[in-house]
């Protein structure tokens, strides 16, 4: 596949139950990002929420990514849409937006995301037209469906306008965040990706964007809840982190040593 083949993969690839996986790294060093591209995932996350991944760290994993052969996802921190432009710029071909919780969330990140007529993303993708191999007015035409914005529905608020979410033009999906999405629905606190009213929101959320034409994403903290949610027809799901990766790998070879 040629890079810009890559980078249309995910617009391209993406929705009807497509159950894409995506690698989710959060340590900064780009290395990592391309270490797990190359590995059988179809797109890689860089997380610039709770991962330490800056700008910087973004700018050059993006691009080892690509070279590792897959489209690349950056997760903006809270609230910092101009990040998700500055993104696009440097040829990420999805953001996702945690804790969108108002329509007028929702319609910045659109905003942020997408050209006029659909949004106000403000024009400078030095990067994206080298990796897309647009021309500037192709790309302009184009970058709207070439990269994917989707909204993270983890809280109460954002689970009850979840239809007016997913009604704003230049929203291509939401994503379901189901840890702080459990610790939203439960009286203490209590953490639990995998708890039942976690569960049944996922099919609520899942019916809803099948409904609206859009894509259903999640994060899964197992390969086996991954393979479920495939099954159940997300879109693209997160196979845990890189941290988790990293020391499943040590504790499994160390366990194996002293067996
Ligand atoms: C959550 O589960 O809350 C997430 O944001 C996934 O990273
Ligand atoms: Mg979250």
């Amino acid at each position: 596949m040629s890079t810009a083949e890559t980078f249309a993969a995910l617009s391209r690839s993406i929705g009807g139950g497509s159950g894409l996986l995506t690698g989710w790294v959060g340590l900064p060093d780009p290395l990592i990002a391309g270490l797990v591209a190359r590995e059988e995932v179809d797109a890689v996350t860089l997380d610039m929420q709770h991962g330490s991944v800056t700008i910087g760290n973004a700018v050059q994993g993006i691009g080892q990514v690509l070279l590792g052969g897959k489209p690349a996802i950056v997760r903006i921190p809270v609230g910092e849409f101009q990040t998700a432009s500055r993104m696009l710029d440097v040829g990420a071909s999805g953001i996702i937006a945690p804790m969108i919780n108002t329509v007028a969330d929702a319609k910045l990140l659109a905003a942020y995301t997408k050209f006029p007529p659909v949004g106000e993303r403000s024009w400078g993708p030095p990067l994206a037209l080298n990796v897309s191999g647009l021309a500037m007015q192709d790309y302009l035409e184009r970058a709207n469906k070439l990269t994917v914005a989707i909204a993270m529905v983890e809280t109460r608020e954002s689970l009850a306008i979840l239809d007016d979410i997913l009604a704003v033009p230049g929203i291509d999906g939401v994503f379901v965040g189901p840890s702080d999405l459990s610790i939203a629905l439960s009286s203490p606190p209590v953490l639990d990706a995998g708890s039942k009213a976690v569960d049944e929101m996922l099919d609520h959320v899942l019916q809803r964007c099948r409904a609206h034409g859009k894509a259903a994403c999640m994060f899964a903290t197992t390969g086996a809840r991954a393979k479920e949610m495939r099954a159940r027809g997300y879109d693209l799901i997160a196979i845990g982190n890189d941290v988790q990766q990293i020391r499943l790998g040590v504790k499994t070879m160390v366990d194996q040593a002293r067996a």
